[in-house]
Protein backbone atom coordinates (compact mmCIF):
# COMPACT_ATOMS: atom_id res chain seq x y z
CA UNK A 1 0.00 0.00 0.00
CA UNK A 2 0.93 3.88 -1.20
CA UNK A 3 2.29 5.66 1.97
CA UNK A 4 -0.47 7.80 3.66
CA UNK A 5 -0.53 11.17 5.50
CA UNK A 6 -2.83 12.97 7.59
CA UNK A 7 -1.30 16.50 8.88
CA UNK A 8 1.42 16.28 7.00
CA UNK A 9 2.13 13.10 9.70
CA UNK A 10 2.62 9.33 8.03
CA UNK A 11 0.58 6.74 9.54
CA UNK A 12 0.63 3.62 9.88
CA UNK A 13 -0.61 0.93 7.35
CA UNK A 14 -0.43 -2.12 9.70
CA UNK A 15 -3.88 -3.77 10.43
CA UNK A 16 -3.59 -2.96 13.69
CA UNK A 17 -3.63 0.89 12.87
CA UNK A 18 -5.74 1.06 9.85
CA UNK A 19 -9.06 -0.52 8.04
CA UNK A 20 -11.99 -0.25 5.92
CA UNK A 21 -15.38 1.52 6.32
CA UNK A 22 -17.86 -1.32 6.95
CA UNK A 23 -20.19 -0.76 3.95
CA UNK A 24 -23.84 -0.91 5.52
CA UNK A 25 -26.00 -0.87 2.35
CA UNK A 26 -27.20 -4.33 3.77
CA UNK A 27 -29.54 -2.39 6.26
CA UNK A 28 -30.64 0.41 4.62
CA UNK A 29 -34.54 -1.11 4.86
CA UNK A 30 -34.31 -1.90 8.34
CA UNK A 31 -34.80 1.40 10.80
CA UNK A 32 -33.52 -0.17 13.83
CA UNK A 33 -30.07 -1.92 12.39
CA UNK A 34 -28.88 1.59 11.06
CA UNK A 35 -29.77 3.58 14.15
CA UNK A 36 -27.98 0.64 16.28
CA UNK A 37 -25.32 0.77 13.86
CA UNK A 38 -24.59 4.30 13.81
CA UNK A 39 -24.77 4.44 17.87
CA UNK A 40 -22.42 1.67 18.02
CA UNK A 41 -19.77 2.71 15.26
CA UNK A 42 -20.66 6.18 15.26
CA UNK A 43 -20.73 6.00 11.44
CA UNK A 44 -22.77 4.65 8.61
CA UNK A 45 -21.45 4.05 5.17
CA UNK A 46 -22.83 3.20 1.75
CA UNK A 47 -22.01 2.69 -1.87
CA UNK A 48 -23.87 3.88 -4.61
CA UNK A 49 -26.26 5.44 -2.18
CA UNK A 50 -26.68 8.39 -4.36
CA UNK A 51 -27.00 7.83 -8.51
CA UNK A 52 -23.71 8.96 -9.82
CA UNK A 53 -25.16 11.19 -13.36
CA UNK A 54 -26.34 13.61 -9.85
CA UNK A 55 -22.84 13.59 -8.38
CA UNK A 56 -21.12 14.05 -11.72
CA UNK A 57 -23.44 16.63 -12.69
CA UNK A 58 -22.42 18.51 -9.65
CA UNK A 59 -18.56 17.95 -9.83
CA UNK A 60 -18.77 19.60 -13.39
CA UNK A 61 -20.72 22.64 -11.94
CA UNK A 62 -18.61 23.25 -9.19
CA UNK A 63 -15.37 22.85 -10.71
CA UNK A 64 -16.40 25.18 -13.85
CA UNK A 65 -16.69 27.79 -11.50
CA UNK A 66 -12.98 26.58 -9.40
CA UNK A 67 -11.57 26.79 -13.61
CA UNK A 68 -12.63 30.39 -14.25
CA UNK A 69 -10.66 31.66 -10.84
CA UNK A 70 -7.50 29.80 -12.15
CA UNK A 71 -8.00 26.66 -9.66
CA UNK A 72 -7.70 24.18 -12.67
CA UNK A 73 -4.95 24.01 -14.96
CA UNK A 74 -6.48 24.82 -18.75
CA UNK A 75 -4.07 22.43 -20.27
CA UNK A 76 -5.98 19.39 -19.34
CA UNK A 77 -9.59 18.54 -19.01
CA UNK A 78 -11.76 20.57 -16.37
CA UNK A 79 -13.39 17.11 -14.66
CA UNK A 80 -9.83 15.95 -14.36
CA UNK A 81 -9.12 18.83 -11.55
CA UNK A 82 -5.74 19.11 -11.87
CA UNK A 83 -4.35 22.03 -10.08
CA UNK A 84 -4.03 25.42 -11.62
CA UNK A 85 -2.14 27.50 -9.35
CA UNK A 86 -5.36 29.89 -8.66
CA UNK A 87 -3.68 32.77 -10.24
CA UNK A 88 -6.85 34.78 -9.98
CA UNK A 89 -8.44 34.52 -6.05
CA UNK A 90 -6.89 37.18 -4.83
CA UNK A 91 -8.60 39.67 -7.21
CA UNK A 92 -12.07 37.96 -7.43
CA UNK A 93 -14.89 38.50 -4.87
CA UNK A 94 -14.79 35.14 -3.03
CA UNK A 95 -17.51 36.11 -0.27
CA UNK A 96 -19.86 35.64 -4.14
CA UNK A 97 -17.51 32.56 -5.61
CA UNK A 98 -18.15 30.49 -2.26
CA UNK A 99 -21.94 30.96 -2.27
CA UNK A 100 -22.18 30.73 -6.49
CA UNK A 101 -20.83 26.94 -5.41
CA UNK A 102 -22.89 26.57 -2.47
CA UNK A 103 -25.55 27.72 -4.10
CA UNK A 104 -25.19 26.01 -7.59
CA UNK A 105 -28.50 23.92 -8.99
CA UNK A 106 -26.71 20.73 -9.48
CA UNK A 107 -24.59 20.84 -6.19
CA UNK A 108 -28.48 21.06 -4.38
CA UNK A 109 -29.45 18.55 -5.70
CA UNK A 110 -26.40 16.16 -4.24
CA UNK A 111 -27.46 17.54 -0.93
CA UNK A 112 -31.69 17.12 -1.11
CA UNK A 113 -30.88 13.81 -2.54
CA UNK A 114 -34.06 12.07 -1.96
CA UNK A 115 -32.31 8.63 -0.72
CA UNK A 116 -29.56 10.57 1.65
CA UNK A 117 -33.15 12.58 3.00
CA UNK A 118 -34.44 9.36 3.37
CA UNK A 119 -32.11 7.91 4.87
CA UNK A 120 -31.45 10.44 7.62
CA UNK A 121 -35.08 10.29 7.97
CA UNK A 122 -34.68 6.50 9.43
CA UNK A 123 -32.13 7.80 11.54
CA UNK A 124 -33.77 10.64 13.15
CA UNK A 125 -37.35 9.60 13.37
CA UNK A 126 -39.06 11.94 11.35
CA UNK A 127 -39.41 14.64 8.60
CA UNK A 128 -35.64 15.63 8.26
CA UNK A 129 -34.13 19.18 6.66
CA UNK A 130 -30.22 20.20 5.11
CA UNK A 131 -29.20 22.69 6.91
CA UNK A 132 -28.94 25.79 4.23
CA UNK A 133 -25.41 25.91 4.43
CA UNK A 134 -23.12 23.81 2.74
CA UNK A 135 -19.60 22.85 2.79
CA UNK A 136 -18.13 21.89 -0.46
CA UNK A 137 -14.40 21.39 -0.53
CA UNK A 138 -11.89 21.58 -3.09
CA UNK A 139 -8.89 19.98 -1.67
CA UNK A 140 -5.42 21.14 -3.69
CA UNK A 141 -2.30 18.62 -3.79
CA UNK A 142 -0.96 18.38 -0.50
CA UNK A 143 -3.60 19.57 1.68
CA UNK A 144 -5.85 17.82 3.77
CA UNK A 145 -8.04 18.64 7.27
CA UNK A 146 -7.16 17.79 10.84
CA UNK A 147 -9.00 15.76 13.46
CA UNK A 148 -11.79 17.57 15.29
CA UNK A 149 -15.70 16.05 15.67
CA UNK A 150 -18.72 18.32 14.26
CA UNK A 151 -20.17 18.73 17.40
CA UNK A 152 -18.42 21.80 18.72
CA UNK A 153 -19.24 23.42 15.49
CA UNK A 154 -22.75 23.11 14.85
CA UNK A 155 -25.21 22.30 17.41
CA UNK A 156 -26.26 25.25 19.33
CA UNK A 157 -30.33 24.44 17.82
CA UNK A 158 -30.01 20.70 18.69
CA UNK A 159 -27.46 17.78 18.69
CA UNK A 160 -29.42 15.54 17.13
CA UNK A 161 -27.68 15.94 13.67
CA UNK A 162 -25.71 13.87 11.05
CA UNK A 163 -22.92 14.72 8.79
CA UNK A 164 -22.60 13.62 5.63
CA UNK A 165 -19.27 13.27 3.65
CA UNK A 166 -20.23 12.92 -0.25
CA UNK A 167 -16.91 12.68 -2.74
CA UNK A 168 -17.82 14.69 -5.71
CA UNK A 169 -16.29 12.06 -8.01
CA UNK A 170 -13.84 9.06 -7.12
CA UNK A 171 -11.26 9.55 -4.09
CA UNK A 172 -8.78 7.22 -3.55
CA UNK A 173 -7.58 7.09 0.06
CA UNK A 174 -3.97 8.98 -1.63
CA UNK A 175 -5.88 11.58 -3.17
CA UNK A 176 -7.42 12.84 0.38
CA UNK A 177 -9.86 10.78 1.24
CA UNK A 178 -11.98 10.84 4.95
CA UNK A 179 -11.39 8.61 7.93
CA UNK A 180 -12.87 7.98 10.95
CA UNK A 181 -11.61 7.44 14.29
CA UNK A 182 -12.69 3.44 14.91
CA UNK A 183 -14.74 3.81 18.16
CA UNK A 184 -13.42 2.47 21.66
CA UNK A 185 -13.48 2.07 25.26
CA UNK A 186 -11.43 5.43 25.50
CA UNK A 187 -14.10 7.13 22.99
CA UNK A 188 -16.02 9.04 25.21
CA UNK A 189 -13.69 9.83 28.20
CA UNK A 190 -11.39 11.21 26.27
CA UNK A 191 -13.47 13.27 24.56
CA UNK A 192 -15.73 14.34 27.29
CA UNK A 193 -14.27 18.24 27.68
CA UNK A 194 -13.84 18.63 24.06
CA UNK A 195 -17.61 17.75 23.38
CA UNK A 196 -18.86 20.28 25.47
CA UNK A 197 -17.20 23.21 23.71
CA UNK A 198 -18.49 25.53 21.34
CA UNK A 199 -16.41 26.54 18.80
CA UNK A 200 -17.20 30.36 18.33
CA UNK A 201 -17.13 30.87 21.29
CA UNK A 202 -14.34 28.20 22.85
CA UNK A 203 -12.20 28.92 19.87
CA UNK A 204 -11.23 25.55 19.08
CA UNK A 205 -7.73 23.81 17.67
CA UNK A 206 -8.04 20.64 15.41
CA UNK A 207 -7.60 18.04 18.29
CA UNK A 208 -3.90 17.19 17.14
CA UNK A 209 -1.61 14.65 15.90
CA UNK A 210 -3.20 11.74 14.02
CA UNK A 211 -0.64 9.05 14.59
CA UNK A 212 -1.00 9.97 18.23
CA UNK A 213 -4.35 10.29 18.88
CA UNK A 214 -5.05 6.82 17.12
CA UNK A 215 -2.77 5.75 19.92
CA UNK A 216 -4.28 7.40 23.02
CA UNK A 217 -7.35 6.41 22.05
CA UNK A 218 -6.07 2.03 20.80
CA UNK A 219 -8.19 2.49 17.82
CA UNK A 220 -8.11 2.21 13.83
CA UNK A 221 -8.35 4.98 11.43
CA UNK A 222 -11.00 3.54 9.19
CA UNK A 223 -11.22 4.68 5.63
CA UNK A 224 -11.39 3.26 2.13
CA UNK A 225 -11.08 4.64 -2.09
CA UNK A 226 -14.19 6.36 -2.93
CA UNK A 227 -16.06 6.01 -5.61
CA UNK A 228 -18.82 8.48 -7.03
CA UNK A 229 -22.19 7.99 -5.38
CA UNK A 230 -20.57 6.88 -1.90
CA UNK A 231 -21.85 8.72 0.88
CA UNK A 232 -20.73 8.41 4.74
CA UNK A 233 -22.77 9.88 7.15
CA UNK A 234 -20.97 10.48 10.80
CA UNK A 235 -22.27 11.59 14.37
CA UNK A 236 -21.54 14.57 15.97
CA UNK A 237 -19.31 12.97 18.47
CA UNK A 238 -17.29 10.93 15.57
CA UNK A 239 -13.39 11.88 15.63
CA UNK A 240 -12.58 12.09 11.66
CA UNK A 241 -9.68 13.84 9.69
CA UNK A 242 -8.72 13.93 6.16
CA UNK A 243 -6.12 12.13 4.55
CA UNK A 244 -3.78 14.47 2.97
CA UNK A 245 -4.15 14.70 -0.83
CA UNK A 246 -1.17 13.25 -2.31
CA UNK A 247 -2.01 12.82 -5.80
CA UNK A 248 0.33 11.66 -8.09
CA UNK A 249 -0.82 13.55 -11.00
CA UNK A 250 -1.61 16.92 -9.15
CA UNK A 251 -5.48 16.36 -9.29
CA UNK A 252 -7.72 18.20 -6.46
CA UNK A 253 -10.21 16.61 -4.44
CA UNK A 254 -13.57 17.80 -4.67
CA UNK A 255 -16.16 16.76 -1.81
CA UNK A 256 -19.14 17.59 -0.19
CA UNK A 257 -19.88 18.06 3.80
CA UNK A 258 -24.26 18.75 4.65
CA UNK A 259 -25.97 18.38 7.27
CA UNK A 260 -29.28 17.23 8.47
CA UNK A 261 -31.57 17.24 11.40
CA UNK A 262 -35.23 16.79 12.07
CA UNK A 263 -37.28 19.76 10.89
CA UNK A 264 -39.17 20.16 13.89
CA UNK A 265 -35.84 21.22 16.44
CA UNK A 266 -34.49 24.18 16.57
CA UNK A 267 -31.75 25.47 14.15
CA UNK A 268 -28.43 26.98 14.28
CA UNK A 269 -28.62 29.97 13.61
CA UNK A 270 -24.98 30.27 12.13
CA UNK A 271 -26.19 27.86 9.58
CA UNK A 272 -29.41 28.49 8.48
CA UNK A 273 -32.05 31.43 6.62
CA UNK A 274 -31.37 32.31 2.92
CA UNK A 275 -28.10 34.00 4.02
CA UNK A 276 -26.24 32.38 7.07
CA UNK A 277 -23.73 34.42 8.66
CA UNK A 278 -21.50 31.49 9.21
CA UNK A 279 -18.47 32.18 11.37
CA UNK A 280 -19.21 35.93 10.41
CA UNK A 281 -19.89 38.11 8.08
CA UNK A 282 -16.04 38.89 6.91
CA UNK A 283 -14.97 35.52 6.75
CA UNK A 284 -15.95 32.89 3.48
CA UNK A 285 -15.16 29.14 3.84
CA UNK A 286 -12.36 28.56 1.49
CA UNK A 287 -9.89 25.90 2.95
CA UNK A 288 -6.90 25.23 2.23
CA UNK A 289 -3.62 27.51 0.67
CA UNK A 290 -1.67 26.95 3.58
CA UNK A 291 -1.68 26.24 7.39
CA UNK A 292 -2.32 28.36 9.98
CA UNK A 293 -3.06 25.93 12.91
CA UNK A 294 -6.84 26.65 12.35
CA UNK A 295 -6.50 29.63 15.10
CA UNK A 296 -9.61 31.48 14.67
CA UNK A 297 -10.98 28.77 11.99
CA UNK A 298 -7.79 30.48 9.62
CA UNK A 299 -7.18 27.13 8.14
CA UNK A 300 -10.81 26.92 6.92
CA UNK A 301 -12.45 29.99 6.38
CA UNK A 302 -10.62 33.31 4.96
CA UNK A 303 -11.06 36.65 5.94
CA UNK A 304 -12.05 38.87 3.38
CA UNK A 305 -12.40 42.64 3.10
CA UNK A 306 -15.50 44.76 1.98
CA UNK A 307 -14.97 43.85 -1.88
CA UNK A 308 -14.86 39.99 -1.02
CA UNK A 309 -11.32 39.83 -1.69
CA UNK A 310 -9.11 37.40 0.11
CA UNK A 311 -7.12 39.17 2.97
CA UNK A 312 -4.20 36.77 4.44
CA UNK A 313 -0.75 37.79 6.32
CA UNK A 314 1.58 34.76 5.35
O1 LIG B 1 -13.46 16.91 3.66
C1 LIG B 1 -12.66 17.19 4.53
O2 LIG B 1 -11.45 17.35 4.29
C2 LIG B 1 -13.09 17.36 5.93
C3 LIG B 1 -14.55 17.35 6.12
C4 LIG B 1 -14.90 17.47 7.55
O3 LIG B 1 -14.29 16.90 8.35
C5 LIG B 1 -15.97 18.31 8.03
O4 LIG B 1 -16.39 19.25 7.33
O5 LIG B 1 -16.41 18.09 9.17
Amino acid sequence: MKPLYSNGIELSVDADALGELEDSSAYLEDEAALRAKMEAQGYLFFRGLIDTAVILEAREEILMKFAIIGEIDPEFPINDAIYGGGQAIHQVNLRAFSRSVRDGIAYRRVVLDESLLKLHEKLLGGKVRAFDFRWPRFARPGEGCGVHCDGPYLTRGTDRIYSSWIPLGDVAREEGALMILERGPQHHPLLKHYLAKDADRDGLQWLGNPRELRQRFDTRWLTTDFRAGDVLCFAMDTVHAALDNKSPIGRCRLSSDSRYQLASEPLDERWNGPDPPAHGRDKVFFPGLGSWNNKDFQDEWKTVDRQGRLVIDR
